[in-house]
């Protein structure tokens, strides 16, 4: 394994008031809003690996046998010595799939915040691949990087961002870290990101409420985190999860309801909720390949490929600069 002086960088952690400022202010804003980022403590990621398993979440499913399929042709156009920067520090399948496939790599360097998830897919990864430089990097991917300077010179480098995540983003922000990507990927560099695709509201819908309600509990894991980081007294049996599929504005939007009026304290806040009261948790957003093309344009970027999945549920895009 040749993980750089196993060199897991934390000099961007929030400080540790940060969560209780988000949460106020998320909860004095009208309507209510909570960052979806929220979901993802230990708890939260293992539901969120649960959900990928989910017969109606098809996203991952589609995204493997899209790579199944075409992580060849991916490789080929990406081309030899690569270094690959992939935003989340990867799920194993897909990452391996499409290293499996590079010609001579770089290097890979996971981002992800939390140190122990970054470790294990380093681990992982490792082990798959034992002369592939590794150079970790622990911190928040939608603040500015310092890359570490790579073992040698690439002759590209790709920015991976797999599993939709950029859909977790409004079209501002997704624009702006689209941007950020673009400055880190260099002149000759590319961006290869995986985007859901607009279809029926049955099948996003049920992707997104499935009947075991893993979705349902990953949602209101949120305020089980709360209630233990920051002391707060949500009520877990008076709280209950919403997904709906917004066709207007393509994207699903999923709200946390409050069963009745209830006063939740939040450090030395108290917040009133009304019945029936929505709190905003997360956007899912979905795109048509014109969509995403006007979206990556906004950014300086232009859609060189797009490859499907057999039934042409999900796609991967790869942009490079705009001429
Ligand atoms: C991580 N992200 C792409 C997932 C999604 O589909 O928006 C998060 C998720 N939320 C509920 N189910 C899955």
């Amino acid at each position: 394994m040749s993980v750089q002086a196993y060199a897991v960088r934390d000099e961007q952690r929030p400080p540790d008031n940060l969560l209780l400022q988000v949460v106020q202010r998320g909860l004095r804003s009208q309507p209510k809003r909570l960052p979806s980022w929220l979901f993802y403590d230990e708890r939260g990621s293992a539901l969120f690996e649960q959900i990928c398993e989910q017969p109606e979440y098809y996203l991952t499913r589609a995204e493997i046998a899209l790579l199944n399929q075409h992580a060849g042709e991916i490789a080929e156009l990406l081309g030899p010595d690569v270094r690959m920067v992939e935003y989340g520090s990867g799920h194993a399948i897909k990452t391996r799939l499409l290293l499996e496939h590079l010609v001579t790599p770089v290097a890979w360097v996971p981002i992800e915040l939390s140190p122990e998830p970054l470790r294990h897919s380093m681990e992982r990864m490792a082990g798959y691949f034992p002369q592939l430089p590794i150079q970790p990097l622990a911190v928040d991917f939608t603040r500015p990087l310092r890359l570490p300077v790579p073992p040698r010179a690439p002759r590209r480098t790709v920015v991976y961002f797999p599993g939709s995540t950029i859909g977790n983003f409004e079209e501002r922000d997704a624009a702006q870290l689209l941007r950020k990507m673009r400055s880190e990927m260099g002149d000759n560099g590319g961006i290869l990101v995986g985007a859901d695709l607009k279809k029926d509201r049955a099948t996003i819908e049920a992707a997104y409420n499935d009947r075991a309600g893993v979705t349902a509990q990953f949602t209101l894991n949120m305020l089980t985190r709360l209630n233990r980081e920051l002391g707060c007294n949500f009520d877990l049996g008076a709280f209950r999860h919403r997904a709906h599929y917004n066709a207007m504005a393509g994207r699903i939007e999923t709200h946390i309801l409050s069963d009745r009026e209830q006063r939740v304290r939040v450090g030395r806040l108290q917040v009133l909720f009304r019945e029936e009261e929505a709190m905003l948790v997360e956007y899912s957003c979905k795109y048509s390949l014109q969509d995403f093309a006007a979206l990556a344009a906004t950014a300086g970027l232009a859609v060189r490929q797009v490859w499907f999945d057999p039934e042409r549920k999900f796609s991967l895009q790869y942009l490079t600069r705009a001429a």
